[in-house]
């Protein structure tokens, strides 16, 4: 057996006849008796549920949807000609006896012959996708951007323990993470089809067969949910409010952070800290890898290394560094052992068949694993990380090893709910459960809180308790280029907040490569310097003063641009609009199909990072400087680009050249740019005072900014304001105005306009809430200082 493989189409079985019932259709044949129900979920969204007489569990065991919409409005099916007919709101649905057509917002999907089909508890739906030019979406996956001709093995594993040694391939499938989503394109019109079933599945957009796009289920029942376009954007969101959308993180988590598997003593952390502030780089949280532990026995530390704990992160948090521990899910299988006796004592692990606490080999050695489906087994877990996370004042936790990793004891003997339910039910589901069961600590700890936490595994929902980082990659140059489409797709999976290991985690980084990492991914949603035990140091400073200073302009961007990036987490929680984007979430054309080395942050900025070295590319040397060139696509308008301080007419592609201090970075004409301006001190950020960047060359710009505390989840509630920004030149005359509304006192804010690329610009008319001034613009305001993206920080 190897990883993707596909049980042949011509092995399923395929109904030949079709019975028409009041709430169902059932499609009957030899070996094969499916039952298809149909309904509406919310506008346009529907639902088809199929039942497989062969599948021995019938219960849908997916906590992916919400649970507001698990009932849907049932649509009965009626008979035409030989055809069921489901008419729902969001679409139509003709079912033959193996044949399905479906249509939604202008997409018609039609199977190919003998496309509907079951083999035992196995499913198969295959399309005919001929005139499909674009798919994307499958979760968190390797490889390009779109999926036309790739599959996708829907199955949670440690990808370095299945592919070992094999840091120099961008192909790895499956990932820790499975989300059957998949969005295809068909012109300009888009269709997201999300396959609800927690079992393996698998996903093949024309690499079996060409032309045709399978699923097929290995076991359990399917629900497809349909999420219609027309446009990428509402398939996104549609499939985000099916799903879930992030909560909004502390603003800490936004920031830098620093981690290595191998920091190990106290004074290590207090150098670190040290460290950054000497190099002049803020940094929001420091890591604590499994080293901490007492002899990785969880929920420990190692009293010599670390005797407490506790007033470390206290004087860590004094200067603005924040603290976040890794949590395994594996308890060290020893009596005596606190952690394990009340888990023992509560019956919270998972069982064998017979009812044996399943025994897995991993770091502690002996290992059992909480089932954490079980809610008792949540609450347990909750108290035990709560307790924790007080006790060492501790911010976040790093959920690991959770896709589950069972070391040299296969997971297929772990079961669920006391040996009840097979392992295949909930293995891809496991960290979803952990990271449920996490956020419950977080909600005993402080309730109003916003807690912040990181898994590796996932699936469809997950990102309604925790961010997710891409897993173990390596310090080469494949990896950094395959960073961007990696997290580009799993953004558009419902996965708005997650991020690579910047500088690579396996083997050594060089200085070139840790730089232009920092530049390419210092804009993700989540950024976090992470590297293996034994390999390279890499935090900033470990390559000489060419290249910190390079990263140190990267990282303090960031900070700089962080009243945006919170911007875009405060929309996709509103929206469900991705943080990063993919071009052809805003652009269309047939040259933004293909296109995964530049990405959107917002709708506003563009970044098109050198994602090569020196002497693998294009490059050339001007007034004596080494620089790396590339192309990049502007969409039509004009981009002010921020590495220049030039504005450029787009519509075309232009050959950009770049030093190693230099991020290719434009801004759209029409854009508002929040941006922090005050001190840069690690985590600590006064954000009552807000600059506004603007860049009105041709058109209105414009922004929804939104306020609120920052700090709580009053926002939750609706106690929110929004403050609508709009600004343009008149002759010159800058006019901004500012108009604030909502749950939220007004005026709390105040916020300072700068504008871009605009000589002529000579007096600024603001009116904000209805009171306007008129005052001459400062030089500093007339024209931004980049020449250089260093200066810019
Ligand atoms: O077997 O905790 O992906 O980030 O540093 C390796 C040690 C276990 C895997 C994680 C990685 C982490 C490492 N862990």
């Amino acid at each position: 057996m190897f990883f993707g493989q596909k049980i042949h189409p011509l092995n399923f079985d395929v109904p030949d006849t079709l019975i028409v019932e009041s709430d169902k259709v059932e499609l009957a044949g030899p070996g094969v008796r499916l039952g298809v129900r149909a309904a509406d979920v919310f506008p346009g969204c529907l639902r088809l549920r199929f039942a497989n007489a062969a599948v021995t569990d019938p219960r849908q065991h997916s906590d992916a949807v919400l649970p507001d919409w698990r009932a849907g409005r049932p649509v009965a099916p009626r008979l035409e000609a030989e055809t069921a007919v489901f008419v729902a709101e969001a679409g139509r649905i003709e079912l033959g006896a193996a044949t399905l057509r479906l249509e939604l917002a202008g997409f018609a999907l039609t199977t190919v012959a003998a496309g509907v089909g079951a083999c035992g508890e196995a499913l198969l739906l295959d399309f005919a996708i001929a005139a499909v030019d674009g798919c994307y979406g499958f979760g968190e996956r390797t490889k390009r951007l779109n999926k036309l001709g790739d599959s996708a093995d829907c199955l949670t594993v440690d990808v370095v323990a299945v592919f070992r040694h094999t840091y120099a391939r961008d192909d790895y499938d499956p990932t820790y993470v499975a989300i059957p989503f998949a969005i295809l394109k068909n012109g300009e019109r888009f269709l997201g089809l999300f396959f609800d079933n927690p079992g393996r599945a698998i996903l093949d957009a024309g690499k079996f067969q060409p032309g045709e796009f399978g699923y097929q289920a290995l076991g359990g029942n399917t629900d497809l949910y349909l999420l219609a376009g027309p446009s990428l954007p509402e398939v996104v969101r549609r499939y985000a409010a099916l799903t879930g959308r992030a909560p909004l993180p502390p603003l800490w988590a936004l920031g830098y952070h620093q981690c290595r598997w191998g920091y190990q003593y106290e004074a290590e952390f207090r150098e670190l800290a040290a460290q950054f502030a000497a190099a002049d780089i803020p940094v929001s949280a420091l890591w604590y890898d499994i080293d901490y532990m007492d002899d990785n026995r969880l929920f420990t530390w190692d009293q010599v290394d670390f005797p407490d704990p506790a007033a470390l992160n206290r004087d860590l948090k004094a200067v603005g560094i924040r603290a976040v521990t890794i949590v395994d899910p594996g308890v060290k299988r020893e009596p005596g052992y606190a952690v394990y006796d009340s888990g023992r004592q509560q019956r919270v692990f998972c069982q064998t068949a017979s009812g044996r606490e399943y025994v897995g080999k991993v770091w502690p050695g002996d290992t059992v694993f909480p089932d954490f489906t079980l809610e008792t087994t949540r609450a347990w877990w909750a108290g035990w990380l709560a307790g924790f996370l007080r006790a060492s004042a501790v911010d976040g936790a790093w959920l690991d090893m959770n896709d589950p990793a069972t070391g040299y004891s296969r997971t297929q003997e772990m079961r669920f709910q006391h040996g009840a339910i097979p392992h295949d039910r909930y293995h891809n589901q496991y960290a979803h459960y952990m990271a449920m069961a996490s956020r419950q600590a977080c909600d005993q700890l402080d309730p109003n809180g916003r807690p912040f936490l990181l898994t590796r595994s996932a699936c469809a929902g997950t990102q309604r308790y925790s961010a997710v980082w891409t897993g173990d990659n390596a310090s080469t140059w494949k990896h950094l280029r395959m960073a961007l489409p990696c997290s580009l797709n799993l953004s558009l999976s419902g996965v708005a907040f997650n991020g690579p290991d910047a500088g690579g985690f396996m083997d050594d980084t060089n200085a070139e490569l840790l730089t232009r990492w920092h530049q390419a991914c210092g804009l993700f949603p989540f950024f976090r310097n992470h590297s293996a035990k034994h390999s390279r140091f890499q935090e900033p400073w470990q390559f000489g003063p060419g290249p910190l200073a390079a990263i140190r302009g990267a990282i303090r961007t960031r900070y700089r641009l962080l009243p945006y990036l919170y911007q875009c987490f405060f929309a996709h929680w509103r929206e469900g609009d991705p943080i990063i984007r993919p071009l052809l979430y805003h652009y269309a054309g047939p040259e933004y199909v293909h296109l995964d080395d530049q990405y959107l942050v917002g709708d506003a900025l563009l970044v098109a990072p050198i994602l090569h070295g020196e002497g693998q590319g294009p490059e050339i040397v001007r007034n004596g400087v080494k620089m790396q060139e590339r192309s990049v696509l502007l969409p039509p308008g004009w981009w002010f680009d921020l590495n220049r301080g030039e504005w450029v007419e787009g519509g075309r592609v232009i050959p950009y050249a770049a030093a190693l201090d230099e991020l290719p970075l434009f801004a759209r004409d029409g854009a508002v740019l929040p941006y922090y301006a005050g001190p840069l001190r690690n985590s600590f950020m006064d954000l009552s005072a807000i600059e506004l960047h603007l860049f009105c060359r041709e058109r209105l710009a414009q922004f929804s900014y939104f306020l609120d505390d920052r700090e709580t989840r009053r926002y939750a509630t609706g106690a929110y304001g929004i403050a609508r920004i709009a600004a343009e030149i008149q002759g010159e005359r800058l006019r901004v105005v500012i108009a604030e509304s909502g749950d939220y006192p007004t005026n709390t804010v105040s916020f300072t306009p700068v504008v871009y690329g605009c000589p002529e610009a000579r007096e600024l008319e603001l009116t904000v809430n209805g009171r306007a001034t008129i005052r001459p613009l400062h030089a500093e305001q007339r024209e931004w200082l980049c020449r250089k993206w260093a200066v810019l920080a």
